[in-house]
């Protein structure tokens, strides 16, 4: 339900006064933008879903659906089970406990889990079932080439951005294997090894054949930024993105702080290519929860500001895992035309909080912003997450739009169109340079040559 009252008597047009047709005209705005949001086709900026050609890194099923890290800190709120006795237990033993937990046992009210009964129900699957044989059934008889079809389908997802770890052996090997890789998904490099434990990273860069040091230096710097170039050469990523703690400082005197200077800026520059800043995490904050036992923090919206006047040759995608860093955010962008913020990230992808970011957003940015990414790990998690984010980016683009026309100007529908493309691809797409496979939009002409 939408937080803000439509008083639907402001919207009062018809001759005869008569307040019928005021709620058939709203009404038809509230329906326009609901159809052309469902409807416009997504690009998934941030995920942690692989290609087919990836093999066992690409995770799908009712099993690893229920062993997603947010719902297993979700079964320690309610189970007695110890963190050492889960981890014991075979996966579907883990996915067993967890669904007796926090679907029979409980009602499955929280964000994550609301989402599993949205995927099992898209599926024609039992949400109240006792147990799993039926969802079991249901997915192995899928075949994983036509699931992925159906659920990009279902979703409306053109495109995919994964995440890639160039010091992960299974991806390593796939990179230099030279197969083809799905066109719809996308690389996104990933230097969280290399920025945040450079010296675990030192031996895995130099078993790929770079002499770096521990100890930085010029000659360090030099290797580092090889390394870079030729995976970049390699994944063709749509951007280089990091992800860091609450504490982040720039300048910082640390490794670090070193490494992002002399050699993740200097490589964007050159080729051109956007960072993305994932800042407010604190990671391991209860080790004995593994994935699950990350926290986060409020950060310094300012290292923002000040990376971006100092690098305005530079575009970065940012997003902050505080929900009190989103304001300052919305002001930063305003400030910065090479800041563009991104998504409802981890914590913050709850309907709740999407809605208010989104809103704080519209008001701030208009539609210069990207409102969403799922962050799936599974791919049947883009069914529950993207009909979350398209429902509320919806409720929040028609009440701007209300807002709108209570001052003075009524949208049109293809301006609605415009906007939902905006939002769902286009920003994105221009910000990294993606192709748009030939579609136009943007103004009235081109809306009534593709209609
Ligand atoms: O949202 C998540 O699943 C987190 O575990 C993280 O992956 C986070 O999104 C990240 O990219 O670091
Ligand atoms: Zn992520």
């Amino acid at each position: 339900m939408s937080n803000t009252t439509i008083n639907r008597r402001d919207y009062a047009v018809s001759e005869d006064g008569s307040n019928s047709e005021t709620a058939r005209d709203i009404d038809e705005l509230r329906r326009q933008v609901d159809e052309i949001v469902q409807s416009t086709p997504v690009v998934d900026l941030h995920t942690h879903l692989y290609a087919p050609q990836f093999n066992e890194l690409g995770l799908w099923g009712i099993d690893e659906l229920l062993n997603y890290h947010y719902l297993i800190a979700e079964l320690f709120r309610f189970s007695s089970v110890t963190y050492e006795g889960f981890w014991r237990l075979e996966k579907r033993a883990q996915s067993d406990l967890i669904w007796k937990t926090l679907f029979v046992e409980n009602t499955p009210l929280s964000e994550a889990a609301s989402g599993v009964v949205r995927v099992m129900s898209e599926l024609g699957l039992d949400t109240s079932a006792r147990d799993l044989r039926q969802a079991r059934e249901f997915f192995e008889s899928q075949n994983a080439e036509d699931y992925l079809e159906k659920v990009l389908e279902i979703t409306r997802v053109t495109d995919i951005v994964m995440t890639n770890d160039p010091l992960d052996e299974i991806e390593i090997k796939t990179w230099n294997s030279g197969e083809k890789i799905d066109s719809r998904f996308h690389a996104a490099l990933r230097l969280d090894r290399l920025l945040n434990g450079w010296a675990d990273a030192v031996p895995l860069i130099k078993a790929q054949g770079y002499d770096v040091k521990e100890t930085i230096d010029d000659a360090t710097i030099k290797e580092t930024r090889r390394f870079l170039d030729d995976w970049i050469g390699r994944m063709k990523p749509l951007y280089l993105g990091v992800s860091l703690p609450d504490d982040f400082a720039y300048p910082e005197e640390s490794a670090r702080g070193r490494l992002l200077r002399d050699a993740v800026l200097p490589t964007c520059k050159e080729h051109d290519v956007s960072l993305a800043l994932m800042i407010g995490v604190r990671r391991r904050v209860n080790p004995a929860l593994k994935l699950a036992g990350d926290g986060l923090g409020r950060a310094d919206v300012g290292v923002v500001s000040r990376i971006c006047a100092e690098n305005s040759d530079v575009r970065f995608l940012v997003t902050f895992l505080s929900r009190e860093n989103q304001h300052e955010l919305c002001v930063a962008a305003r400030k910065f035309s090479n800041l563009m913020p991104f998504g409802c990230w981890w914590f913050l992808n709850n309907s709740s909080i999407i809605s208010e970011i989104t809103r704080e957003r519209f008001e701030l940015l208009g539609t210069s912003f990207i409102p969403q990414h799922s962050d799936a790990r599974i791919l049947d998690q883009l069914i529950y997450k993207w009909s979350h984010s398209r429902r509320l980016i919806a409720e929040a683009l028609f009440e701007s739009y209300a807002g709108l026309w209570h001052n003075g100007r009524r949208v049109k529908r293809w301006e609605i169109e415009r906007d939902a493309e905006k939002l769902f691809s286009g920003n994105f797409r221009r910000w990294v340079g993606l192709d748009a496979g030939g579609q136009s939009f943007g103004t009235e002409q081109n809306y009534n040559e593709t209609k």
